[in-house]
């Protein structure tokens, strides 16, 4: 951890490291289980490493600072939240975003979970500590967030979180803990907001759906949205030949943002935005995939988006296989992401 400190030249990296080595658990102070990639300065971002820790606990993130980034304009910022037995670099490999992210001028903050604190390296999604504000999970990703807004110009309208897997139940529980942080969300084969409480029903939840009430819900999503409370913009995946995660999920996924965003649009259970999606169409990018459109019946725009990709396994589509969990057939849910965000 030492060496690792010294050799960040950013002072605020400094501090941070200081700060937080004594709590460290030994799982954090190893190397991490992927190489970062060479540097190439100039022509493409750079990797920047730090620890954050709280009262609940320490994690990595690794945070790409895009090629065109100087300081002069607040750029966006994406959370990505990697899936068990993933880590920040793999996720980026996989996903590609890092590219995308030099074209459009974007940083990508990649938190990452440890395997002191789940041995698969899975986000702890289905405990209650970590689906409310300030506790858990939620509150060290929100603090990672209020640290990259502290050192870098940030525009604070265009932050939102990707995830995939648990990290995208974990996406679906930042929208609802921290919509004062999150703007948009990104959930590719994830589980509602509170879609389990306990290890079992995560277990169940995965296999065959979540045995809870999605419009009850998104209620209470609405209700943990507080003093922030907003539409959330969400951004829905799910391969149709998913075998780890049921698909029973994103579906719920929708029904309970769709609920959400309903209350949080008018403060009344109206159905302005519902589960009933107003258009669809389909096509082929490599894989064929219909994509379900949502949208705010007083408004006419679009709230929310899902796609169900044909064949697809448990995979963020449009990848490389460069990293895990990736399936390099099309569409590109990357590009997909940086869109409906407005990056
Ligand atoms: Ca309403
Ligand atoms: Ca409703």
């Amino acid at each position: 951890m030492k060496f690792r400190c010294l050799a960040l030249l950013l002072p605020f990296l400094l501090a941070a490291c200081s700060r937080q080595a004594q709590v460290l658990p030994a799982d954090l102070a190893g190397s991490p289980k992927t190489t970062p990639p060479t540097l190439r300065a100039q022509s493409t971002g750079y990797w920047v490493s730090g620890t954050y820790s709280n009262a609940y606990g320490a994690r990595y993130y690794r945070l790409w600072v895009p090629a065109g980034y100087d300081g002069t304009t607040a750029r966006p910022v994406m959370v990505m939240l990697h899936g068990c037995k993933q880590d920040g670099y793999d996720f980026a490999a996989g996903t590609r975003m890092n590219a995308l992210a030099d074209a459009r001028n974007f940083l990508v903050l990649y938190p990452e979970q440890g395997t002191a604190y789940n041995s698969y390296d899975c986000w702890n999604w289905f405990y209650d500590v970590n689906q409310r504000r300030g506790s858990g999970e939620p509150s060290i990703i929100a603090g990672m967030i209020s640290l990259v807004k502290s050192k870098y110009r940030v525009d604070a309208a265009r932050v939102g979180v990707a995830g995939l897997s648990a990290g995208a139940a974990m996406a679906n529980i930042m929208g609802c803990t921290y919509p004062d942080h999150i703007r948009k969300v990104a959930a590719f084969a994830g589980v509602m907001y509170r879609g389990a409480i306990s290890a079992t029903g995560a277990t169940s939840t995965m296999s065959s759906g979540s045995p809870y009430d999605p419009n009850e819900r998104g209620t209470s999503c609405y209700n943990e949205m507080s003093t922030s409370k907003r539409v959330m913009p969400t951004l829905l995946f799910h391969g149709s030949s998913d075998g780890t995660v049921s698909i029973t999920n994103t579906h719920q996924t929708g029904a309970q943002w769709a609920q959400t965003s309903d209350l949080a649009y008018d403060s009344l259970d109206d159905s302005d935005i519902d589960n009933t999606a107003d258009a669809s169409a389909s096509g082929t990018a490599c894989r064929s995939y219909t994509r379900y459109d949502y949208r705010n019946s007083a408004t006419g725009g679009t709230v929310m988006q899902k796609y169900i990709i044909s064949g697809l396994g448990h995979a963020w589509s449009g990848g490389s296989t460069a990293g895990s969990y990736a399936d390099p057939c099309g569409p590109d849910a990357s590009t997909l992401v940086a869109n409906f965000f407005g990056f």
